[in-house]
């Protein structure tokens, strides 16, 4: 009762900030990354995932070949998470799914409405797997291949799931092409910012999307303090401090607001 009171308000905070993804519409032409999955006993998941620049720069081509999914778990899910796979090649290191517009876990990704889905939910947007060979070529709009973009993908994983949640494989991108408007490197954008739990190891995926109930990859986003919501026109007459003191007021809104709503 008490969590659930205030999972709702920090949902309605949440509701409020969220954006739909915008197209990326100048994606160098020519970039092209390629990520090779390898499963890691017992999951036997194999192959590669490349993603390129549109032909017209807007969004990504997608490419998708791979084979050994298991016979049964399914359908399987698969996202870009926020962070890469460490050395060790931990799965749930990866985070919560690129999410840069900050949509959440709910509702559930309407593939009719893409733009408003989480930038990273590849499979809400394009469809989960569902046989234990799979190839696909698809577009998304909302993937860039620019890496000052917060949707820049590159940097990040893709991270494939059972139905359950459970992480069977994942990996990271690598440069096959720059492409024309490009001649850094790949290895120093974060754009994203750093919201998602840490997961205990072998754990539930929290970023995923199907779940209705557990939706611990708000907390720290939603946790953070709430922006004063000072007028320019009041500020320059408060002594200094004043905008620490609003913050502190508006947690204390906050939280009389869950108060009330547990009584
Ligand atoms: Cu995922």
């Amino acid at each position: 009762m008490r969590a659930q009171s205030i999972l709702s308000v920090l949902a309605l905070a949440t509701a409020v900030v969220a954006e739909d993804a915008p197209i990326i519409k100048d994606n160098p032409i020519g970039a092209q990354y390629q990520a090779e999955i390898k499963g890691k006993a017992p999951w036997e998941v194999a192959g590669s995932v490349k993603i390129a620049s549109n032909a017209a720069g807007k969004g990504v081509t997608v490419e998708i070949a791979l084979s050994g999914f298991p016979s049964e778990g399914g359908p399987f899910m698969y996202h870009i998470h926020e962070k890469a796979v460490p050395s060790n090649g931990n799965c749930t290191a990866t985070g919560a799914h690129l999410d840069p517009y900050k949509r959440g876990e709910t509702p559930l990704c309407d593939a009719n409405a893409k733009s408003t889905c989480q930038t990273g939910d590849l499979s809400g947007k394009h469809g989960n797997i569902t046989a234990t060979t799979f190839s696909a070529v698809y577009n998304d709009d909302f993937l860039a291949t620019i890496e000052s973009d917060p949707s820049f993908f590159a940097d990040k994983s893709i991270v494939f799931h059972l139905s359950n949640k459970t992480r069977i494989a994942c990996a990271n991108f690598v440069q096959l092409s720059p492409g024309n408007g490009s001649t850094t490197t790949t290895t120093t954008t974060t754009a994203s910012a750093s919201y998602g739990t840490a997961l205990p190891s072998g754990g539930p995926h929290s970023g995923h999307n199907s779940s209705s109930s557990a939706r611990p990859t708000n907390s720290d986003s939603t946790g953070a303090p709430i922006p004063p919501t000072a007028s320019p026109t009041a500020a320059p007459t408060e002594p200094a401090g004043s905008g620490a003191t609003k913050m502190v007021a508006s947690g204390a809104a906050l939280f009389a607001f869950v108060a009330v709503l547990m009584l």
